[in-house]
């Protein structure tokens, strides 16, 4: 039996998941020699997870554009020219068009993403419409809106939603240099009242912007000591895009990812660790050092929420030369 959250550990068999970590803890695990490193975190994974289990969620972007945000990695920041143009809130109709494809597909969770600071009332009142259509065909629903209320944690929680994005992107120290138009500090009051509502907290971050090491290990750190672990925890690689400040960005070493998403496997035993933005120029080989390092979970379908993903066709082989299988669903089509 492989646990998902783990009752096992209370009778001992295993051991209990840590919201005390130490920086240099985190710092010394990276450090580990990589063979050392990805043994490690696959034992714990096996301890949790089916190894050749993967669960695919399928992004829409059902708000796209003119952000008044100015996140220094995002298309989709007003503050940027980038080509994208300000879209209105999709119809209800459109998006459970998409969410019938992406079953199809083989998808078992849909995740609605919109480009709003914080949503209105009465947008909140449109995404519990999604919500719920989303739901009655099957799937799970995860939504990223930006910053909540209580109140509409609550609306969200009623309407019958699954998780809730809310990443941090990056260390609190670098933060700063990243995002000046909210806090670290608004990002973790947002995820404290989605946790207190009951959804499921999907947090995670994105590396090679430039960050250091100490950063990488920084954002972990506070992901991993957070009262409860994020039940998924997306770890992207920048998207590099023409226009915004990281356009050009040097490329991240290819082995540092793999090792962040080996650490993240090892401080967050239980949770979905997912292989996020930038698979489109991951090499197979590099995406399946990032499955032994204990990734269980991938974005699937050609496009992300306003930038290219791999070709499904691309997916399916990749999967089936992998040996891996899909959490819920067989992949057809
Ligand atoms: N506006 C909401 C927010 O920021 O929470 C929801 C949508 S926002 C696009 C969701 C996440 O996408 C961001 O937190 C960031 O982690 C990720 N993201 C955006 N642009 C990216 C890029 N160019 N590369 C990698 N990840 C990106
Ligand atoms: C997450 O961590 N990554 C996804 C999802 N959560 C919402 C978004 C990636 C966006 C990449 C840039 C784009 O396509 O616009
Ligand atoms: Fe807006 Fe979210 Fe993009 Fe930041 S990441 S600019 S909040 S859509």
């Amino acid at each position: 039996m492989y646990l998902a959250e783990h009752p096992a550990s209370a009778s001992g068999s295993l051991p209990a998941l840590r919201h005390d970590w130490h920086l240099a803890e985190v710092e010394a695990l990276f450090a580990l020699p990589f063979n050392d490193l990805i043994f490690l975190a696959q034992g714990v994974h096996r301890q949790h997870f089916d190894p050749a289990d993967i669960q695919i969620s399928r992004l829409l972007s059902i708000k796209t554009g003119a952000c008044s945000e100015d996140c220094a990695y995002c298309p989709q920041s007003a503050h940027y020219d980038t080509g994208l143009g300000r879209e209105a809130l999709m119809p209800l109709d459109a998006v459970l068009a998409a969410a019938r494809e992406a079953r199809e597909q083989g998808a078992s969770r849909f995740c609605m993403g919109a480009a709003w600071r914080s949503p209105r009332d009465s947008d909140i009142e449109q995404v519990c419409a999604m919500v719920e259509g989303v739901k009655a065909l099957g799937m799970e629903t995860c939504v990223t809106l930006g910053m909540l209320t209580d109140a509409q944690t609550g609306q969200l929680k009623s309407a019958g939603l699954d998780y809730y994005n809310h990443n941090l992107d990056t260390s609190e120290a670098f933060y700063s240099s990243i995002i000046s138009t909210r806090t670290y500090q608004d990002r973790l009051e947002t995820l404290a009242r989605v946790r207190e509502a009951g959804i499921n907290v999907c947090c995670g971050g994105i590396v090679g912007m430039g960050e250091t090491a100490r950063d990488r290990a920084s954002l972990l750190l506070t992901l991993a000591n957070l009262p409860k672990h994020p039940e998924s925890v997306p770890i992207n690689l920048l998207v590099r895009v023409e226009g915004t400040p990281l356009a050009a960005t040097d490329d991240l070493d290819p082995l540092i990812f793999v090792r962040t998403i080996a650490v993240a496997r090892i401080l967050m035993p239980a949770s979905r660790v997912r292989l996020s933005a930038g698979r489109d120029r991951m090499s197979d080989e590099m995406q399946a050092l990032c499955f032994l390092a204990g990734a269980n979970s991938i974005f699937y379908g050609e496009r992300l929420l306003t930038t290219d993903n791999p070709e499904a066709v691309r997916d399916r082989q990749l999967f089936a030369r992998l040996g891996l299988t899909l959490s819920g669903y067989g992949l057809d089509g």
